[in-house]
């Protein structure tokens, strides 16, 4: 696929930030930092990388992408909406009773792979989807989203070992590595050390990126596809909060979303 415009890229991305700080502010809850550190990551993978047809989401030759980090799922709102997996005047239904556009998302919506939120799983579910695309004799790739805090668990490390043992070149998993989880940075509250290093032990090709660089994520993403016999993880460093000066960077603004004052201010800063 021809890369897009960067450009153009970096305009759309200002006002998918608007949209997920828009839909967040009128849930009243959700979470922002979370939502807006993986904006560049998942609108690459739908602008440039993955084959999908929103009008029919669920055409058997299409990728899959799995948000591990389920409590992002703002940002993967944001991106079905612009893609016309259903219409935009949804994102305003976020976290209400009886929506589809659920806190953490649910199979049901149209573009959700898998029902995710509890953290660690998703990379075990994108496993299984790359096994039977291999299985089936088809070339579809999977795509796993996973936090940096998320893979204190454990499952996400018997899950690696799994990816490598069946050698799933069909496989490539991000980390959106902000350095925060949910109540301060990972380095007091569990390190997770040499990343890189860990991931090679694990039999894993690595690339490591500025995960807001359109440039980089999406060479990045070509380099994986070309990698044989491994799974591939890209090791994107990014911002939380990324884009809104009093967001950025602070855990308090992991789980809260703006005020109409917060939010007022965040909007003119992306103007
Ligand atoms: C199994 C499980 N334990 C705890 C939580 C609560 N929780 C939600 S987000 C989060 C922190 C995640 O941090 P990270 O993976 O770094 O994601 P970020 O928000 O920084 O992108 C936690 C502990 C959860 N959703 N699932
Ligand atoms: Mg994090």
């Amino acid at each position: 696929m021809k890369k897009p415009d960067i450009g153009k890229l970096k305009e759309q991305a200002k006002q998918l930030r608007r949209d997920i700080l828009t839909m967040l502010s009128e849930a009243g809850s959700g979470h922002t930092g979370s939502s807006l550190s993986c904006v560049e990551l998942i609108f690459s993978l739908y602008s440039y990388k993955l084959r999908y047809n929103a009008k029919d989401p669920y055409w058997e030759e299409r990728d899959r992408f799995i948000l591990s980090k389920g409590h992002g799922c703002p940002t993967l709102y944001a991106v079905l909406a612009h893609f016309g997996f259903f219409l935009k005047d949804k994102l305003k239904t976020l976290r209400q009773i009886g929506t589809l556009l659920q806190g953490h998302p649910q199979l049901g919506l149209p573009g959700i792979e898998a029902s995710t939120g509890s953290l660690g799983q998703g990379l075990s579910v994108a496993n299984g989807m790359a096994l039977s695309a291999r299985l089936d004799k088809k070339d579809t790739r999977v795509y796993c989203l996973l936090g940096d805090g998320e893979i204190n668990e454990g499952q996400v490390w018997e899950a690696a070992m799994t990816a490598a043992h069946y050698s799933l070149d069909n496989l490539c998993a991000i980390i959106d590595y902000n350095k925060l989880q949910i109540d301060g940075f990972l380095c007091d509250v569990k390190d997770m050390f040499e990343l890189t290093k860990k991931w090679e032990a694990f039999g894993w090709n690595v690339i490591e990126i500025d995960g807001h660089d359109f440039t980089q994520i999406m060479d990045s993403l070509d380099r994986a596809e070309k990698v044989k016999d491994k799974p591939t993880i890209i090791i994107a460093h990014t911002i939380k909060g990324k884009g809104v000066s009093f967001i950025e960077n602070k855990a308090e603004w992991h789980g809260i979303a703006p005020k109409p004052d917060e939010l007022k201010c965040a909007l003119r800063e992306l103007d």
